[in-house]
Protein backbone atom coordinates (compact mmCIF):
# COMPACT_ATOMS: atom_id res chain seq x y z
CA UNK A 1 0.00 0.00 0.00
CA UNK A 2 2.68 2.55 1.47
CA UNK A 3 5.78 2.84 -0.47
CA UNK A 4 8.39 0.74 0.39
CA UNK A 5 11.63 1.77 1.59
CA UNK A 6 11.12 5.17 2.34
CA UNK A 7 14.22 7.51 3.09
CA UNK A 8 12.69 10.68 4.84
CA UNK A 9 13.85 14.37 4.22
CA UNK A 10 15.05 14.58 7.81
CA UNK A 11 17.60 11.90 7.19
CA UNK A 12 18.23 13.09 3.64
CA UNK A 13 19.72 16.35 5.59
CA UNK A 14 21.94 15.02 7.28
CA UNK A 15 25.16 15.54 5.12
CA UNK A 16 27.82 17.67 5.21
CA UNK A 17 26.82 19.42 8.83
CA UNK A 18 26.78 16.01 10.51
CA UNK A 19 30.49 15.10 9.26
CA UNK A 20 31.26 13.42 13.12
CA UNK A 21 28.17 11.60 13.22
CA UNK A 22 29.27 10.09 10.03
CA UNK A 23 32.85 9.33 10.75
CA UNK A 24 31.74 7.32 13.88
CA UNK A 25 29.51 5.45 11.31
CA UNK A 26 31.60 4.50 9.35
CA UNK A 27 33.96 3.50 12.33
CA UNK A 28 30.85 1.73 13.81
CA UNK A 29 30.41 0.05 10.13
CA UNK A 30 34.49 -1.24 10.21
CA UNK A 31 34.05 -3.03 13.16
CA UNK A 32 30.87 -4.81 12.42
CA UNK A 33 30.78 -5.66 8.11
CA UNK A 34 28.03 -7.87 8.82
CA UNK A 35 26.36 -11.23 10.37
CA UNK A 36 29.64 -13.10 10.17
CA UNK A 37 31.06 -11.28 12.60
CA UNK A 38 28.54 -11.50 14.98
CA UNK A 39 27.07 -8.48 15.36
CA UNK A 40 25.82 -7.81 19.14
CA UNK A 41 21.91 -7.40 18.69
CA UNK A 42 19.95 -6.10 21.93
CA UNK A 43 15.86 -6.95 21.57
CA UNK A 44 13.90 -5.15 24.07
CA UNK A 45 10.31 -5.62 24.87
CA UNK A 46 8.25 -3.87 27.45
CA UNK A 47 5.51 -6.61 28.74
CA UNK A 48 2.65 -5.78 30.76
CA UNK A 49 1.01 -9.00 31.59
CA UNK A 50 2.10 -10.58 28.09
CA UNK A 51 2.53 -14.00 29.41
CA UNK A 52 0.54 -15.24 25.74
CA UNK A 53 2.41 -13.16 23.68
CA UNK A 54 5.94 -13.90 25.38
CA UNK A 55 5.85 -17.64 24.82
CA UNK A 56 5.58 -17.33 21.38
CA UNK A 57 7.93 -14.14 20.92
CA UNK A 58 11.11 -15.27 22.68
CA UNK A 59 11.69 -18.38 21.04
CA UNK A 60 10.59 -16.86 17.59
CA UNK A 61 13.27 -13.92 18.07
CA UNK A 62 16.25 -16.44 19.16
CA UNK A 63 15.15 -18.27 15.90
CA UNK A 64 15.60 -15.65 13.53
CA UNK A 65 17.89 -14.00 15.02
CA UNK A 66 20.13 -16.54 15.48
CA UNK A 67 22.69 -15.46 12.79
CA UNK A 68 24.03 -12.40 15.32
CA UNK A 69 24.74 -11.97 19.26
CA UNK A 70 21.23 -12.10 20.08
CA UNK A 71 20.14 -11.02 23.36
CA UNK A 72 16.41 -10.52 24.35
CA UNK A 73 15.90 -7.89 27.68
CA UNK A 74 12.28 -8.24 28.89
CA UNK A 75 11.48 -5.43 30.45
CA UNK A 76 8.82 -6.00 33.12
CA UNK A 77 6.08 -3.78 34.54
CA UNK A 78 5.37 -6.08 37.37
CA UNK A 79 3.00 -8.36 35.57
CA UNK A 80 0.50 -10.27 37.71
CA UNK A 81 0.65 -13.54 35.37
CA UNK A 82 3.89 -14.55 35.84
CA UNK A 83 5.19 -12.51 32.32
CA UNK A 84 8.85 -12.39 34.30
CA UNK A 85 9.39 -15.33 35.52
CA UNK A 86 8.55 -16.75 31.97
CA UNK A 87 10.68 -14.82 30.52
CA UNK A 88 13.68 -15.11 32.66
CA UNK A 89 12.59 -19.20 32.35
CA UNK A 90 13.10 -18.36 28.37
CA UNK A 91 16.48 -17.16 28.85
CA UNK A 92 16.01 -13.52 28.14
CA UNK A 93 17.35 -10.86 30.34
CA UNK A 94 14.19 -9.89 32.53
CA UNK A 95 14.08 -5.89 34.30
CA UNK A 96 12.03 -4.82 36.86
CA UNK A 97 10.68 -1.54 36.49
CA UNK A 98 9.99 0.51 39.44
CA UNK A 99 8.27 3.29 37.79
CA UNK A 100 5.22 2.57 34.81
CA UNK A 101 4.75 3.31 31.77
CA UNK A 102 5.54 1.94 28.37
CA UNK A 103 8.52 4.71 27.50
CA UNK A 104 9.94 4.50 30.65
CA UNK A 105 10.60 0.88 30.00
CA UNK A 106 12.11 1.08 26.96
CA UNK A 107 14.36 3.53 28.21
CA UNK A 108 15.65 1.06 31.12
CA UNK A 109 15.94 -1.44 28.55
CA UNK A 110 17.72 1.11 26.22
CA UNK A 111 19.94 1.65 29.22
CA UNK A 112 20.65 -1.93 29.45
CA UNK A 113 21.38 -2.68 26.24
CA UNK A 114 23.79 0.70 25.84
CA UNK A 115 25.88 0.08 29.04
CA UNK A 116 25.81 -3.44 30.17
CA UNK A 117 25.38 -5.34 27.18
CA UNK A 118 27.16 -3.04 24.99
CA UNK A 119 24.93 -3.93 21.67
CA UNK A 120 25.69 -2.70 18.43
CA UNK A 121 22.12 -2.50 17.25
CA UNK A 122 18.56 -2.08 19.98
CA UNK A 123 15.35 -3.56 18.25
CA UNK A 124 12.48 -2.80 20.05
CA UNK A 125 9.05 -4.92 19.73
CA UNK A 126 5.89 -5.26 21.90
CA UNK A 127 5.27 -8.63 23.45
CA UNK A 128 2.38 -9.34 22.31
CA UNK A 129 2.51 -11.05 19.25
CA UNK A 130 1.54 -8.30 16.94
CA UNK A 131 4.51 -7.57 15.76
CA UNK A 132 6.15 -10.57 13.19
CA UNK A 133 9.63 -11.28 13.95
CA UNK A 134 11.02 -12.12 10.94
CA UNK A 135 10.63 -8.46 9.84
CA UNK A 136 13.23 -7.82 11.80
CA UNK A 137 16.27 -8.86 10.01
CA UNK A 138 15.78 -6.63 7.19
CA UNK A 139 15.80 -3.73 9.23
CA UNK A 140 18.62 -4.79 11.15
CA UNK A 141 20.44 -4.93 7.73
CA UNK A 142 19.17 -1.43 6.71
CA UNK A 143 20.94 0.09 9.99
CA UNK A 144 23.75 -2.35 9.79
CA UNK A 145 24.80 -1.19 6.18
CA UNK A 146 24.26 2.13 7.12
CA UNK A 147 21.45 3.37 5.05
CA UNK A 148 20.09 4.58 8.41
CA UNK A 149 20.40 5.04 12.22
CA UNK A 150 16.83 3.73 12.89
CA UNK A 151 13.95 1.77 10.75
CA UNK A 152 10.92 2.42 11.91
CA UNK A 153 8.00 -0.47 10.78
CA UNK A 154 4.73 0.08 8.98
CA UNK A 155 2.44 -1.29 9.86
CA UNK A 156 -0.57 0.06 7.50
CA UNK A 157 1.44 -1.84 4.67
CA UNK A 158 -0.14 -5.35 5.89
CA UNK A 159 -2.09 -5.54 8.43
CA UNK A 160 -4.40 -8.38 9.51
CA UNK A 161 -8.37 -7.56 10.13
CA UNK A 162 -9.54 -6.43 13.12
CA UNK A 163 -5.91 -6.03 14.28
CA UNK A 164 -5.99 -2.34 15.12
CA UNK A 165 -9.52 -0.77 15.99
CA UNK A 166 -11.40 1.98 13.83
CA UNK A 167 -10.44 4.81 17.03
CA UNK A 168 -6.59 3.37 16.67
CA UNK A 169 -6.83 3.03 12.88
CA UNK A 170 -7.91 7.12 12.30
CA UNK A 171 -5.78 8.49 15.72
CA UNK A 172 -2.37 7.05 14.83
CA UNK A 173 -3.33 8.63 10.98
CA UNK A 174 -3.86 11.68 12.60
CA UNK A 175 -0.48 11.72 14.98
CA UNK A 176 1.27 10.84 12.06
CA UNK A 177 0.02 13.61 10.18
CA UNK A 178 0.73 16.34 13.00
CA UNK A 179 3.81 14.57 13.11
CA UNK A 180 4.81 15.04 10.11
CA UNK A 181 3.65 18.79 9.28
CA UNK A 182 4.52 20.48 12.85
CA UNK A 183 7.59 18.49 13.58
CA UNK A 184 9.06 16.82 10.18
CA UNK A 185 8.72 13.37 10.86
CA UNK A 186 7.82 11.99 7.79
CA UNK A 187 6.08 8.83 8.76
CA UNK A 188 3.54 6.93 7.51
CA UNK A 189 2.90 5.26 11.16
CA UNK A 190 5.13 7.32 13.39
CA UNK A 191 3.52 5.37 16.73
CA UNK A 192 4.54 1.77 15.28
CA UNK A 193 6.15 0.12 18.21
CA UNK A 194 8.79 -2.10 16.15
CA UNK A 195 11.99 -0.12 15.39
CA UNK A 196 15.60 -1.01 15.07
CA UNK A 197 18.44 1.63 15.54
CA UNK A 198 22.27 2.33 15.94
CA UNK A 199 22.52 1.74 20.06
CA UNK A 200 24.99 4.68 19.75
CA UNK A 201 21.91 6.80 20.22
CA UNK A 202 20.43 5.50 23.32
CA UNK A 203 22.42 8.73 25.77
CA UNK A 204 19.97 10.74 23.19
CA UNK A 205 16.83 8.64 23.62
CA UNK A 206 17.00 8.24 27.57
CA UNK A 207 16.17 11.25 28.97
CA UNK A 208 12.21 11.53 27.68
CA UNK A 209 8.74 11.10 29.25
CA UNK A 210 7.58 7.87 30.58
CA UNK A 211 4.17 7.07 28.68
CA UNK A 212 2.86 6.04 25.18
CA UNK A 213 4.06 9.29 24.09
CA UNK A 214 8.01 8.23 24.23
CA UNK A 215 7.30 6.63 20.79
CA UNK A 216 7.19 10.06 19.31
CA UNK A 217 9.99 11.69 21.00
CA UNK A 218 12.15 8.67 20.21
CA UNK A 219 12.20 9.63 16.77
CA UNK A 220 12.32 13.26 17.48
CA UNK A 221 15.64 12.99 19.41
CA UNK A 222 17.52 11.30 17.15
CA UNK A 223 16.58 12.86 13.96
CA UNK A 224 17.31 16.48 15.87
CA UNK A 225 21.07 15.09 16.52
CA UNK A 226 20.98 14.15 12.88
CA UNK A 227 20.04 10.84 12.74
CA UNK A 228 19.25 9.24 9.43
CA UNK A 229 15.48 7.86 9.84
CA UNK A 230 13.47 5.72 7.12
CA UNK A 231 10.32 3.22 7.09
CA UNK A 232 9.89 -0.13 6.56
CA UNK A 233 6.38 -1.92 5.69
CA UNK A 234 5.95 -5.03 8.03
CA UNK A 235 3.27 -7.24 8.88
CA UNK A 236 0.79 -6.35 11.74
CA UNK A 237 -1.08 -8.78 13.83
CA UNK A 238 -4.31 -9.05 16.20
CA UNK A 239 -2.58 -9.18 19.98
CA UNK A 240 -2.83 -11.95 22.33
CA UNK A 241 -3.38 -10.85 25.12
CA UNK A 242 -5.47 -7.40 26.37
CA UNK A 243 -4.48 -4.49 25.03
CA UNK A 244 -3.13 -1.53 27.80
CA UNK A 245 -3.56 1.27 25.23
CA UNK A 246 -6.11 3.99 26.85
CA UNK A 247 -6.84 5.24 23.41
CA UNK A 248 -8.12 8.49 24.17
CA UNK A 249 -6.02 9.44 27.71
CA UNK A 250 -2.59 7.98 25.16
CA UNK A 251 -3.60 10.11 22.57
CA UNK A 252 -4.44 13.29 23.72
CA UNK A 253 -1.04 12.93 25.90
CA UNK A 254 0.70 11.89 22.09
CA UNK A 255 -0.91 15.55 21.17
CA UNK A 256 0.01 17.17 24.24
CA UNK A 257 3.62 15.72 23.79
CA UNK A 258 3.64 16.84 19.76
CA UNK A 259 3.38 20.19 21.02
CA UNK A 260 6.04 20.66 23.16
CA UNK A 261 8.08 19.53 20.80
CA UNK A 262 6.98 21.73 18.36
CA UNK A 263 7.80 24.31 20.82
CA UNK A 264 11.05 22.90 21.35
CA UNK A 265 12.09 22.02 17.74
CA UNK A 266 9.56 24.40 15.36
CA UNK A 267 9.95 27.67 18.02
CA UNK A 268 9.06 30.00 15.08
CA UNK A 269 6.47 27.78 13.55
CA UNK A 270 4.45 28.00 17.34
CA UNK A 271 5.39 31.68 18.49
CA UNK A 272 6.04 33.22 14.70
CA UNK A 273 3.01 31.66 13.56
CA UNK A 274 0.79 33.56 16.55
CA UNK A 275 2.36 36.28 16.58
CA UNK A 276 1.29 37.03 13.01
CA UNK A 277 -1.62 36.02 13.45
CA UNK A 278 -2.43 38.48 16.11
CA UNK A 279 -0.56 41.11 14.66
CA UNK A 280 -3.14 40.57 11.25
CA UNK A 281 -5.99 40.52 13.51
CA UNK A 282 -5.37 43.93 15.09
CA UNK A 283 -4.67 45.07 11.58
CA UNK A 284 -8.02 44.51 10.36
CA UNK A 285 -9.55 45.55 13.90
CA UNK A 286 -7.62 48.75 13.18
CA UNK A 287 -8.73 49.52 9.86
CA UNK A 288 -11.92 51.46 10.59
CA UNK A 289 -10.23 53.66 13.40
CA UNK A 290 -7.44 54.71 11.59
CA UNK A 291 -9.87 55.25 8.43
CA UNK A 292 -11.40 57.66 10.85
CA UNK A 293 -8.69 59.59 11.88
CA UNK A 294 -7.48 60.21 8.45
CA UNK A 295 -11.25 61.13 7.20
CA UNK A 296 -12.48 63.41 10.17
CA UNK A 297 -9.20 63.62 12.54
CA UNK A 298 -10.69 61.89 15.61
CA UNK A 299 -11.98 58.42 16.10
CA UNK A 300 -15.64 57.26 17.57
CA UNK A 301 -14.20 54.17 19.60
CA UNK A 302 -10.89 55.24 21.52
CA UNK A 303 -10.89 51.63 23.46
CA UNK A 304 -10.93 49.94 20.17
CA UNK A 305 -7.52 51.82 19.36
CA UNK A 306 -6.04 50.70 22.38
CA UNK A 307 -7.02 46.53 21.81
CA UNK A 308 -5.68 46.88 18.45
CA UNK A 309 -2.37 48.58 19.54
CA UNK A 310 -1.91 45.77 21.88
CA UNK A 311 -2.54 43.12 19.66
CA UNK A 312 -0.25 44.37 17.06
CA UNK A 313 2.34 44.96 19.90
CA UNK A 314 1.72 41.69 21.70
CA UNK A 315 2.11 39.94 18.05
CA UNK A 316 5.57 41.40 17.08
CA UNK A 317 6.81 40.65 20.32
CA UNK A 318 5.69 37.09 20.10
CA UNK A 319 7.23 36.87 16.39
CA UNK A 320 10.69 38.38 18.23
CA UNK A 321 10.29 35.39 20.78
CA UNK A 322 9.78 33.43 17.91
CA UNK A 323 12.83 34.08 16.19
CA UNK A 324 15.18 33.89 19.55
CA UNK A 325 14.28 30.69 19.91
CA UNK A 326 14.44 29.59 16.76
CA UNK A 327 18.07 30.86 17.04
CA UNK A 328 18.86 28.94 20.55
CA UNK A 329 16.83 25.98 19.04
CA UNK A 330 19.62 26.01 15.76
CA UNK A 331 22.66 26.34 18.62
CA UNK A 332 21.34 23.51 21.00
CA UNK A 333 21.27 21.29 17.90
CA UNK A 334 24.32 21.90 16.70
CA UNK A 335 25.99 21.88 20.16
CA UNK A 336 24.02 18.49 20.60
CA UNK A 337 25.56 16.97 16.87
CA UNK A 338 28.87 17.90 18.11
CA UNK A 339 28.98 16.40 21.53
CA UNK A 340 26.79 13.44 20.10
N1 LIG B 1 6.92 -2.74 31.28
C1 LIG B 1 5.79 -2.19 30.83
N2 LIG B 1 5.26 -2.56 29.66
C2 LIG B 1 4.13 -1.96 29.25
C3 LIG B 1 3.46 -0.96 30.00
N3 LIG B 1 2.36 -0.57 29.30
C4 LIG B 1 2.34 -1.30 28.15
N4 LIG B 1 3.38 -2.14 28.14
C5 LIG B 1 3.77 -3.09 27.10
O1 LIG B 1 4.08 -2.33 25.96
C6 LIG B 1 3.67 -2.98 24.78
C7 LIG B 1 2.70 -2.09 24.01
O2 LIG B 1 1.46 -2.01 24.71
P1 LIG B 1 0.11 -2.41 23.98
O3 LIG B 1 -0.95 -2.64 24.99
O4 LIG B 1 0.37 -3.53 23.05
O5 LIG B 1 -0.22 -1.08 23.20
P2 LIG B 1 -0.47 -0.92 21.66
O6 LIG B 1 0.45 -1.79 20.89
O7 LIG B 1 -0.43 0.52 21.37
O8 LIG B 1 -1.98 -1.39 21.53
P3 LIG B 1 -2.60 -2.79 21.04
O9 LIG B 1 -3.30 -2.46 19.79
O10 LIG B 1 -3.51 -3.21 22.11
O11 LIG B 1 -1.49 -3.78 20.83
C8 LIG B 1 3.07 -4.33 25.21
O12 LIG B 1 4.04 -5.33 25.15
C9 LIG B 1 2.68 -4.04 26.68
O13 LIG B 1 2.65 -5.20 27.47
C10 LIG B 1 4.05 -0.58 31.24
O14 LIG B 1 3.56 0.28 31.96
N5 LIG B 1 5.20 -1.22 31.61
MG1 LIG C 1 0.62 -3.88 20.98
Amino acid sequence: MEASLQPSDEGRSSGPETTSMNHRRIDLMATQPGKSSKMAVAVVVPTLNERGGVTDLIPQIKRVLNEYTTEIVVVDGNSSDGTANLAKDLGAHVIKQDGSGYGDALQLGFKFAHSTLKADITVMIDGDMTYDPKDIENMIDIVASGKADLVVGNRFASMEDGAMSLTSRWGNRLLSWFAKHAIGIRLTDSQCGLRVFRTQFTPTITRASGGMAYATEMIAEITQVGGRLMELPISYSRRVGKSKLRPVRDGLQILATMLRLVRDYRPLLLLGGAGVILVMAGVVLGLNSFYEWLTFGYVTHPPLVVLFSLMILSGVQLLSFGLIADMIKSLRRDFRRNIH
